[in-house]
């Protein structure tokens, strides 16, 4: 497969698995998990043009090479998915952790106004999501136009009580970030 057959399919994976699984009349548990049985066969009865004909093979090539990781298999591999950034309600079973003493969240100005107002919140997804390198968030901020970097004084956050849980793929999650704990870089 080339690099643009994967790049199609970890979007179709993120949008079943993460947002729409009805799209295909796919069922996942309350853990966010589908059968991959069940995922291969509706997806190819639902096939867009957008991706090939899936099978075992293919997923496990598009979990294996994706680059931040987005999707894990059970132990048995007859179970699949995605690591976070779920719009619709899943219990992943994480735990809290204690995160690094900062951490960034990369955003864009037109944004700036709302979240200095009334900080970061998780708009459509289930938790804030955070970078613990600077890299990754100008990654993330440059998908909407020219990225702003804000740092968050987790150390702060932790004191004061705030949860914080670190995803299979290591994004840091949580449920807010208020305005007083973010500096922008
Ligand atoms: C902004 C990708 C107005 C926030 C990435 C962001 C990430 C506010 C947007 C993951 C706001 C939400 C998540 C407020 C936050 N007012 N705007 N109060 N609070 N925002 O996509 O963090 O590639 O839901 O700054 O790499 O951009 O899909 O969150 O710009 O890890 O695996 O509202 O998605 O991962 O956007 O990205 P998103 P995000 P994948």
């Amino acid at each position: 497969m080339n690099e643009k057959d994967i790049k199609n399919i970890s979007k179709f994976l993120s949008y079943v698995l993460r947002h729409s699984p009805e799209t295909i009349h796919l069922n996942l548990d309350k853990n966010g998990w589908a059968i991959v049985d069940e995922l291969i066969e509706k997806a190819n009865k639902n096939r867009n043009e957008f991706h090939k004909e899936l099978d075992f093979e293919i997923i496990s090539q598009v979990v294996e090479t994706n680059d931040k990781k987005r999707f894990t298999f059970n132990d048995d591999l007859t179970k699949i998915r995605a690591n976070q950034g779920h719009s619709i309600t899943v219990d992943l079973e994480l735990q809290p952790q204690t995160p690094p003493d900062e951490l960034y969240h990369g955003t864009v100005a037109k944004f700036m106004d709302t979240i200095l107002k009334d900080g970061i919140q998780k708009m459509s997804r289930q938790h804030v999501h955070l970078s613990k390198d600077k890299e990754t968030a100008i990654k993330v901020g440059n998908r909407r136009g020219a990225a702003i970097i804000l740092k968050i004084n987790t150390y702060q956050m932790v004191k004061d009580g705030y949860l914080f849980y670190c995803s299979e793929n290591g994004v840091w999650l949580t449920d807010e970030v208020p305005p007083k704990y973010i500096q922008r870089c």
